[in-house]
């Protein structure tokens, strides 16, 4: 037994050199690469058979398909097979001793069935672009013509979806168009990450301060009926009296008596906090109460809910703001599933108080939260507070731009959810 080398350009050729020289039944012990083709000279493959001493001179007579016990010696019409498939070469004409007619049909299949493979792919992934293309194509009109690439759809219909104002949403895929790097938008994960963080930057946020010391803060919470605002006052009085670091002298004064059962509501609440209350019907009586809690530093004011149309209610909860010997911060409080046409009015007519602060209630009961950004981007005021529940004191959250936008793209999930779904 003889071991011959046969080098070539590619496989097939070295194959086809050892077939010539030394017949169909050499046995070919390895087939290697011995050299990278470069960019000046071709590859190099070298084809090691062993050949019987015999059989050197005299082509074999054909035999049957060897198949030896070492797996490494296969014969040479499978390994031409075997490489092809591996190096992805034609076999160039070498004979093999499946009769030729069924070997060419054979390879010819197989190349057939890889070509239709890919043939198909090509087709899917044409159609797929082409039905994204197209929803994306039929929508343009609604976008107001804006030339927004495929990779902000997504983004695009979040941003929709969540009931944001459709001229916000179309500026700022106007700002994000134009400032975003080109190399971020080619993958809509980025798109959005950069949309997130252009959001966050428009959110308006009032940070918590602490009341300077000698000075006290007066707290009015105002807006139409049954958002949430004497819930939201209990809550507070309990994060400024026993949550928070530096805890505050906190007082209550509710002009809500005009509902039988309001003032006790507040009463209770105030009863098991121990804080001091006083129930105030004419503006004239406003500062002395003021006075009874003159050892207080921060005073929450309740109001009765009002109906935004409710022009008297309205005038009077202004007597009372302008009859206040201090200063009053002004809390217009909103629940954040109302429409943003809805928001917009209640605004409007509550702006005459000159409103300082928002907070939006009932983030539990909504799924869209694009509104209140809208309306907060629109009307230009900070944001204060979210309430995210009814359980007192627990479920307020001081007003993060973060926790909005997450809320409008995301969807509100409470504070423990989403830590145990990290
Ligand atoms: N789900 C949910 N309910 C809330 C939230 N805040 C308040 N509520 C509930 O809303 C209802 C009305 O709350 P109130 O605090 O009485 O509302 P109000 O604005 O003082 O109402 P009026 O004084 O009648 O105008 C109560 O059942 C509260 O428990 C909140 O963030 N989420
Ligand atoms: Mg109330």
């Amino acid at each position: 037994m003889k071991f011959l080398t046969f080098s070539a350009q590619t496989p097939a050729a070295a194959l086809k050199q050892a077939q010539i020289e030394c017949g169909e039944d050499a046995l070919v012990v390895s087939t290697k690469q011995v050299k990278k083709k470069t960019i000046n000279t071709p590859a190099l493959y070298e084809v090691v058979v062993a050949v019987e001493d015999a059989k050197i001179e005299v082509p074999a007579p054909k035999k049957k398909a060897y198949q030896s016990s070492e797996d490494v010696l296969i014969n040479i019409s499978e390994a031409a097979k075997q490489i092809s498939r591996i190096a992805k070469v034609e076999d160039e004409g070498v004979s093999s001793k499946v009769p030729p007619k069924i070997a060419i049909e054979e390879k010819s299949r197989v190349n057939e069935d890889v070509g239709d493979i890919k043939q198909e792919i090509t087709k899917l992934a044409d159609k797929i672009k082409l039905i994204q293309e197209m929803f994306w194509e039929e929508k343009a009109p609604s976008r107001n013509n804006l030339a927004i690439p495929p990779e902000f759809a997504q983004i695009y219909k979040l941003a929709k979806t969540s009931g944001m104002g459709g001229d916000h949403l179309d500026n700022i895929m106007k700002l994000t168009l134009e400032h975003m790097p080109i190399k971020m938008r080619h993958s809509s994960e980025s798109v959005k990450r950069y949309f997130q963080v252009l959001l966050r930057k428009m959110v308006p946020v009032r940070h918590e301060r602490e009341v300077p010391r000698g000075t006290k803060k007066l707290m009015m919470f105002v807006g139409p009926t049954g958002v949430g605002k004497t819930t939201t006052i209990a809550k507070l009085a309990a994060r400024f009296s026993y949550i928070k670091e530096k805890r505050d002298k906190v007082g209550i004064i509710t002009l809500d008596t005009y509902r039988i059962g309001a003032v006790e509501q507040l009463f209770q609440y105030a009863k098991m906090m121990r804080l001091p209350i006083e129930d105030v019907v004419d503006p004239a009586d406003f500062n002395n109460a003021l006075r009874s809690l003159s050892h207080c530093n921060v005073i929450l004011i309740d109001t009765v809910g009002s109906s935004q149309y409710d022009k008297d209610k309205l005038a009077k909860l202004h007597q009372f703001i302008k009859n206040s010997e201090y200063e009053i911060d002004v809390n217009l409080v909103l629940s954040a599933g109302s429409k943003l046409e809805d928001l917009k009015e209640i605004y409007k007519n509550f702006s005459f108080l000159n409103i300082d602060t928002l907070v939006f209630t009932k983030f539990d009961e909504t799924k869209v939260f694009g509104t209140v950004f809208s309306l907060i981007y629109d009307i230009d005021r900070p944001v204060s507070y979210f309430s995210v529940g009814q359980e007192v004191p627990d479920d307020i959250e001081v007003a993060n731009s973060d926790f909005l936008v997450e809320c409008m793209l995301n969807g509100f999930k409470r504070k423990q959810d989403a830590n145990s779904s990290k």
